[in-house]
């Protein structure tokens, strides 16, 4: 049994080149009032904003998303990459939130204060 032709070649398993982080990888740098869609999470999953502030959320990713309250206290319509959704958080709580399409794995919640 001859190996010749396979051991003249290189195999070398290039990881870096699979795994090269691509622009949608990491997300962009953040504004202080924007939350970051992408990689199928929220970035970050845990805000804190004054009562009072309008947030945005951005679809940085490359599939849709929304962005979904519990009890519905706010909803998005369906985020394309590239679209965003502002809402304006009137009272101190916590409002957890999920994206409905990705429920399993898009998580995160807004601390408000007064
Ligand atoms: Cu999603």
């Amino acid at each position: 049994m001859s190996y010749g032709r396979a051991l003249k070649r290189d195999w070398v398993f290039r990881g870096d080149l699979v795994f090269a982080p691509d622009k949608h990888a990491t997300p962009p740098p953040l504004e202080a009032t924007e939350i970051g869609l992408g990689s199928i999470g929220f970035y970050p999953t845990t805000f804190a904003a004054k009562a009072g502030t309008t947030l945005t959320w951005v679809n940085n990713d490359m599939v849709s998303h929304t962005v979904a309250g519990r009890n519905w206290a706010f909803s998005s319509p369906v985020l394309k990459p590239g679209e965003s959704f502002r809402f304006t958080f009137g009272s101190a709580g916590v409002f957890e939130y999920i994206c409905s399409i990705h429920p399993g794995q898009m998580r995160a919640r807004i601390e408000v204060e007064q």
